[in-house]
């Protein structure tokens, strides 16, 4: 059967095989493709003090502290954990490593010590820049390493004048030294890794996501070729709350805007007061968001208080945008429009993204626009071919965004690898004969509490460790009221639950996995008692029965 490729609309761009420090920050004219900015340009404003970062400024002080990583001993190659809220030091921290060839792993600020210390095992890492604030559980993570750290290896994120008293450990303005050339990857080794993501993928546990100078490369010069951002250097300010630990933070506001010569807005998280003050402050123009702040935006009587009216674009992504809530918003925030961007962790991450003048020309919201420049797909059947066009199947694609692979894993690699370099994506889409994609079901594990990641092997091996219980499966329900799946697990106890004691143990065994979770992960969507979990003849649980029956059950 011949094979059903769809290819973008859009010109391939050239794809430079460079570091991704070069490209956004040459120090030399000429070897990045990027637009020359002015030095004197600000990169990045911390959002409570309006203290700014130039182009300049964070070029000298990334090879400054590429220099103190290089007197640690901290070398090309090695794996620095990166554990905070987002701050012109997280921002300085993974600059650092990018010049320096040391691979970052950022770890989400809302981990629980255990899920952090496996993240910092797991990777390897041998450095970790901390935030002051995380410290009591990050000492607690400290006793789960597999490698001690000495504390010369630990890194605080924040300036000398926050550091805590006594601290064994030094900040970051404390190591930095003589600026240092910054690594050049350039051919073979622009296949080394930058990067290191978890992600759990399409099954199992999260993790290491093997992200290459080049699949950064390639996905930054594709959104620049396709301008879906429509984002500038005169007057164009990015919002950037969304955690840079996550790949869609991470592309949208600490790599891309740089390349649009364009300032972020740097917020430790979502708070909406202060998030409506730097709108205000700053004149923000683009937002990068995902669907249930979109509706805190739209209901929020403090939306009124402020001035926002600078805001012209909000991208949403990491979950699906209803085109009920993209019309209610763009109502209610006339001359502001709302574009869907979608795409995944392996994928760094853009797959599809809409434009703003596909909006204004009348495009379709609830789609997540066309394929991006360097992508190739297919939609797949289960039985391996392709999906009849305008039919539903599971996207596959392949390009140079695509990740190198999971970091000591060959195994989850090739699941996810199919023959001939397609990279299955476990959702299912369709497509129409504009070229426009439409997310409608997911295949995979996976689920997502507001744009979050939740594996539900990871909470299934964690609810076996529960000492009452035996069995357990997880599945996502939507909750339409909050816009969002929230993980709900279905358990077995060992013993038989008399009447009176259901309710106790249910609520026992939310407040358990709470103590020991991210709060993004915590059974929000409930725990039932059940005399066993739906399983094939091979023992693996019958996902989509449980799923369907999950969402019924929660709805009644
Ligand atoms: O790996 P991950 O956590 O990655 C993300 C990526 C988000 C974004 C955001 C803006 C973009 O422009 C962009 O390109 C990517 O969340 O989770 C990947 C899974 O999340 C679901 C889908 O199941 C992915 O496999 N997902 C991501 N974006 C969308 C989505 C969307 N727009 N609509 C529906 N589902």
């Amino acid at each position: 059967m011949p094979l059903t490729i769809y290819e973008s609309e859009l010109p391939a761009p050239y794809l430079p095989q460079i570091s991704i420090f070069d490209y956004i920050l040459p120090g030399l004219q000429g070897v990045s493709p990027l637009q020359e900015f002015d030095p004197s340009l600000p990169a990045f404003i911390d959002g409570r003090d309006g203290t700014t970062l130039t182009r300049a400024g964070l070029r000298d002080l990334a090879l400054r502290l590429a220099g103190g990583l290089r007197a640690l001993g901290i070398r090309r190659g090695d794996v620095a954990g990166v554990w905070g809220y987002n701050s012109l030091e997280w921002v300085n921290a993974a600059y650092g490593c990018l010049a320096a060839g040391v691979v970052v792993s950022p770890a989400n600020y809302a981990y629980a010590p255990a899920e952090v210390a496996h993240q910092l095992n797991d990777s390897g890492s041998s450095a970790v820049f901390v935030d002051p604030e995380l410290l009591p559980n990050f000492e607690k993570a400290r006793e789960h390493l597999s490698r001690p750290l000495p504390p010369s290896r630990v890194i605080l994120l924040c300036r000398p004048e926050h550091k805590p008293a006594n601290s064994p450990y030094k900040c970051l303005a404390e190591i930095l030294a003589d600026p240092v050339e910054p690594e050049h990857f350039d051919g073979v080794a622009s296949n080394e890794t930058a990067w290191m993501s978890y992600s759990s993928g399409t099954t199992g546990l999260p993790k290491g996501v093997m992200t290459t100078h080049f699949n950064f490369t390639s996905q930054l010069q594709a959104n620049n070729c396709s301008y879906h951002l429509d984002c500038g250097p005169n007057g164009d300010v990015v919002l950037g709350f969304l955690p840079m630990s996550h790949i869609y933070g991470l592309t949208i506001s600490l790599l891309q805007p740089l390349t649009f010569g364009a300032p972020v807005v740097v917020l430790p998280r979502f708070d909406e007061i202060p998030v409506l003050e730097a709108i205000q402050k700053y004149k923000v123009t683009h937002g990068l968001l995902v669907p249930p702040l979109i509706l805190r935006f739209l209901h929020s009587p403090n939306t009124a208080k402020y001035d926002i009216s600078s805001m012209r674009t909000i991208m949403s992504g990491g979950a699906p945008l209803s085109p009920e809530l993209a019309a209610a918003f763009e109502k209610k925030f006339p001359g502001c429009v709302s574009i869907q961007g979608y795409g995944m962790t392996e994928t760094t991450p853009g797959i599809t993204a809409m434009k703003r003048a596909d909006v204004l020309a009348g495009g379709r919201q609830g789609w997540v626009g066309r394929l991006l420049p360097t992508y190739q797909a297919r939609l797949v059947l289960p039985d391996g071919t392709d999906a009849a066009r305008g039919a539903p199947g599971e996207l596959w694609v392949r390009g140079p965004s695509v990740m190198k692979g999971y970091h000591n894993n060959a195994a989850a690699t090739a699941e996810t690898m199919a023959l001939g370099g397609w990279f299955r994506t476990g959702d299912v889409l369709v497509r129409d004969e504009h070229g426009w994609y439409k997310v409608v079901d997911r295949v995979k594990e996976l689920i997502k509490y507001k744009g979050f990641q939740v594996a539900p092997a990871e909470l299934e091996a964690l609810l076996l460790t529960h000492p009452r219980l035996v069995d357990a499966g997880v599945v996502g329900v939507y909750d339409a009221a909050e816009v969002t799946e929230m993980p709900r697990a279905y358990v077995v106890a060992a013993e038989s639950v008399g009447k009176g004691e259901y309710e106790a143990l249910v609520k026992d065994v939310q407040a358990w996995v709470a103590a020991r979770v991210a709060q993004h992960k915590k059974l929000r969507g409930g725990v039932v008692v059940v005399d066993a979990i739906p399983k094939s003849p091979s023992g693996k649980i019958l996902r989509k029965d449980l799923r369907k029956r999950a969402q019924a059950e929660y709805e009644s």
